[in-house]
């Protein structure tokens, strides 16, 4: 196998360092010869090389869809990337529900929606469902959490009025679309709201998603961003610990 060289690391295919990457687009014309070679130059000009038109087809009137193969020339230097990250350990849920109820001692409750126009539950549920999500089961099956799940299409005002009601320790919130970055503005308007009313620090704030990453939760005032394949037990794990460092056993 050849060196990778992390300080220009490009992706790999079949080889090290060959830089291989896939691109799967849309133009809004019907598919043609011209479209094939008009997708391929645009490749090109992005500074790929060895490009090839795996695949053109019609996705409905006026539309061609593309897989195209090409070579990247950049990388990236691997070695000076900086990123928040949720560095919790892998404990299992009979673990950290032991250490929940031993250090805590009492269930963390958490309230959970998907707010905005977003009906996607799926994600929320494998986390706060009691069957959990490949194996991992959901915060609903821990002695040491309360859960209400709210659902989909919850307003930021509905989900604060019952975080209260519930006396809440954490807020859940769910953002799976992200056309014309709904998902960032949705999760900016939970801030917005608790921050009209001065409960901005009241509860820990956690969002997931498979567009949202930890560094964009915190840059949005959240206290953890949980993205795609996130297991229950992960954020457990993380309530566990900020729960410990709001009442002051952890720095
Ligand atoms: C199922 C599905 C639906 C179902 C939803 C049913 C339901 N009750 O949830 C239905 C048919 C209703 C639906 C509707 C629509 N959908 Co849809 N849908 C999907 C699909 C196929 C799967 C999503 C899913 O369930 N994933 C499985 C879960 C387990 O994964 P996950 O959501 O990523 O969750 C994990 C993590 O992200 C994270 N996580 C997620 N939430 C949370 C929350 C917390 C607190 C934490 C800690 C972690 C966490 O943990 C989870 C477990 O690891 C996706 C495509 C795909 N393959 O992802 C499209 C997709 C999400 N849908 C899409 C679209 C466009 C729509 C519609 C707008 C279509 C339309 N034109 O009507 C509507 C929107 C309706 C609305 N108002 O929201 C697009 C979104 C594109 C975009 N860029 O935003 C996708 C990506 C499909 C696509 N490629 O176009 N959809």
């Amino acid at each position: 196998m050849n060196e990778i060289d992390y300080k220009n690391l490009v992706p790999y295919g079949d080889t090290t360092g060959d830089g291989a990457v896939q691109f799967s687009f849309t133009f809004p014309v019907e598919p043609s010869p011209k479209a094939q070679e008009a997708a391929a130059q645009m490749v090109r000009e992005w500074g790929f090389s060895d490009v090839k038109v795996a695949h053109m087809s019609s996705v409905g009137v006026g539309f061609a869809y593309f897989v195209i193969f090409g070579r990247a020339q950049r990388g990236v230097n691997f070695d000076k990337v900086e990123v928040p990250e949720l560095t919790g350990q892998r404990l299992n849920y009979k673990e950290i529900d032991k250490r929940i109820l031993e250090e805590i001692g009492r269930p963390i409750r958490v309230v959970g929606a998907n707010t905005g126009f977003d009906a996607h539950t799926v994600g929320l549920d494998a986390i706060l469902n009691m069957k959990g999500f490949d194996g991992d089961v959901g915060l609903e099956r821990y002695r040491g959490f309360y859960t209400v799940n709210m659902g989909s299409q919850v307003l930021p005002a509905e989900l604060i009025e019952r975080a209260l009601k519930e006396k809440a320790d954490a807020i859940l919130i769910s953002k799976i679309v992200t056309q014309k970055d709904i998902h960032i503005a949705d999760m900016k308007d939970v801030i917005l709201h608790l921050r009209k009313r001065g409960l901005e620090k009241r509860f820990i704030l956690v969002v997931g998603g498979p567009r949202v990453t930890h560094k964009l939760a915190l840059e949005l005032g959240y206290d953890a961003g949980f993205s795609i394949g996130s297991y229950p037990s992960d954020v457990a794990y993380f309530l566990l610990e900020k729960m410990l460092e709001r009442i002051g056993k952890k720095k």
